[in-house]
């Protein structure tokens, strides 16, 4: 047992990480959680996938589907993942995700799930659709994080809670039997880790919040983007500063401290004295500036069809392989008879 734990923490730490294609994804997504996933590479084994399995616990139209998932995957190309170096693939091209993912849900109790936030919202959100998948949402990310033993998830602090649910689950898993996951780590930036929407900034801002003007997408235009700060809600008083009574400037400093690496005190000094009109014109401006050569390189990327499916399947063959072996071990060590 010793042995298993020492080979486990020896490799290169693992990162792994996904963002689900149920619509454009934001300013938010990128702050949150993509804007790092392109750099770890240098540092860590990387994988990271188009979560498109989770994008169907939600309606969505077949052709929407489809769309949404080719932009996603030239998009995490446009920020900087290498497939050379990184595992770049579509969650559904593996199926060791859904295979996991059932039997860890044997692994996971009903009043577990019950308490996840996202289910709870979402099921608000949609009386009509709240569906099994969407409770079993947390258990399938689990299985994804697991699956390639990843020691590191970056992501948005939305998501914290589903990572702290895959580690009870790993932690059940490995005493019931003998080690197999890694117990892996959440982390979200310091800065950038729940971007609010720009209209309601009680709100977070996300891809299917269904408000326009509030979302900023990374690939809107120049144009579009900088009206949508001009419009930004604000708050009363006219002082640039950080404060529980302001959220909307609150909301918009942190939006400055993540794109410029800076924080939200050198960004309040740095707009001392300046009006909210200004402040918010070099806002969008920053946005502008840190998007635009994304959205270049997406537009090549998504330009060519048949290049992104010969990485899809390069993607998905190399997480295949790592994902295989995973899944081998959980079928034995539960008892199934293996041919
Ligand atoms: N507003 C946000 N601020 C910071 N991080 C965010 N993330 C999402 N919204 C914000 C992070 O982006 C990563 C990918 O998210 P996801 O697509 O897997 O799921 P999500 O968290 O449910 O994102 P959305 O945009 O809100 O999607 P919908 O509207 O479909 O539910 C995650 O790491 C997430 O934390």
């Amino acid at each position: 047992m010793e042995e298993q734990t020492q080979k486990l923490q020896e490799r290169r730490k693992r990162v792994f990480s996904a963002i689900k294609p149920t619509g454009n994804p934001t300013l938010g997504n990128y702050l949150g959680a993509m804007k790092y996933w392109g750099g770890m590479g240098e540092n860590y084994d990387s994988l990271f996938a188009v979560a498109d399995l989770h994008a169907i616990t939600v309606a969505i139209e077949p052709k929407t589907l489809r769309e949404n998932s080719k932009r996603l995957f030239a998009l995490l190309l446009a920020i900087g993942i290498d497939p050379e170096r990184d595992v770049l693939f579509m969650q559904s091209h593996v199926t060791a995700h859904a295979e996991l993912s059932w039997l860890l849900n044997n692994y996971t109790m009903f009043g577990e799930a019950s308490r996840m936030t996202q289910f709870k919202d979402k099921s608000k959100k949609a009386p009509d659709n709240v569906n099994v998948g969407l409770f079993d949402y947390p258990v399938l990310m689990a299985a994804d994080i697991l699956l390639y033993q990843a020691d590191i998830v970056p992501v948005g602090e939305d998501q914290m809670q589903h990572v702290e649910l895959c580690r009870t689950i790993a932690t059940r898993f490995n005493n019931r039997y003998s080690p197999t996951f890694t117990v892996p780590e959440g982390k979200v930036p310091t800065y950038g880790a729940r971007i609010h929407s720009l209209s309601d900034p009680t709100k977070k801002m996300g891809k299917s919040e269904g408000n326009e003007d509030g979302t900023v997408f990374i690939l809107d235009t120049p144009e579009v983007i900088m009206r949508k700060f001009k419009r930004a809600v604000t708050d009363c008083g006219a002082e640039v500063k950080a404060a529980d009574d302001k959220p909307g400037i609150t909301n918009l400093l942190t939006i400055y401290a993540a794109l410029t690496g800076g924080t939200a005190e050198s960004a309040e000094r740095e707009f001392a004295g300046k009006s909210y009109a200004e402040f918010k014109q070099r806002v969008g401006e920053a946005t502008v500036d840190v998007l635009r050569p994304i959205q270049q390189k997406y537009e090549s990327y998504r330009r060519d069809d048949k290049a992104l499916s010969e990485l899809m399947l390069a993607g998905a063959q190399k997480a295949a392989g790592i994902a295989r072996r995973t899944l081998e071990k959980v079928y034995k060590k539960i008892g199934f008879v293996r041919i």
